[in-house]
């Protein structure tokens, strides 16, 4: 009767621990939960020096308006800014489906399209990305903190391939 009760239990933590890791390789395993990852995963996360660091209000120093369409385009999709600025995106889906704003590094934009085709029912809420319902409108608030170029993306399942990205240029 012991033995049983200890079986079950075991079987019982297994079968968590495989819900687990199924949930963690539908987004590809690289934490972009930010749910405490070794470090070496960061570069993954959308959020590192290179495209800059999620944004306060407070800290806003220009609005920026982009509009997100069913022509799978983002409007304007090459946007200046300057490096420390702060920008609030405020984002408008004028489509009929559900579109969203990614900011990242291209390798991290182009995996998790991939994943999204996978898994399209995959949902993710980080702070440098924003899905919008149809019809609806956000803000996505960032800080581009380095010179460079600045790549976004909308991740739902075909869309990137359909040409739906854009870039801000970081001027110095
Ligand atoms: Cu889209």
């Amino acid at each position: 009767m012991l033995n049983f009760s200890r079986s079950s239990y075991k079987v019982l933590l297994n079968g968590a621990l495989v819900t687990a890791i199924v949930t963690l390789s539908a987004c590809g395993g690289h934490g972009h939960h930010g749910d405490g990852h070794s470090e070496g995963d960061d570069h993954h996360s959308g959020a590192n020096e290179a495209i800059g660091a999620p944004g306060v209000a407070a800290d806003v120093d220009r609005t920026v308006e982009v509009v997100m369409n069913d022509g799978m385009r983002f409007v304007p999709d090459s946007i200046d800014v300057k490096a420390g600025e702060t920008i609030r995106f405020n984002l408008k889906n004028t489509g009929a489906v559900k579109h969203e704003m990614v900011i990242g590094e291209l390798s991290y934009l182009i995996e998790h399209s991939e994943q999204m085709k996978k898994f399209p029912g995959m949902e993710h809420d980080e702070p440098n990305m924003l899905l919008l319902d149809p019809a609806t409108d956000g803000e996505l608030i960032w800080t581009f903190t380095k010179a460079g170029n600045v790549d976004f993306a909308c991740l739902q399942p075909g869309h990137y391939d359909a040409g739906m990205k854009g870039m801000v240029t970081v001027a110095e």
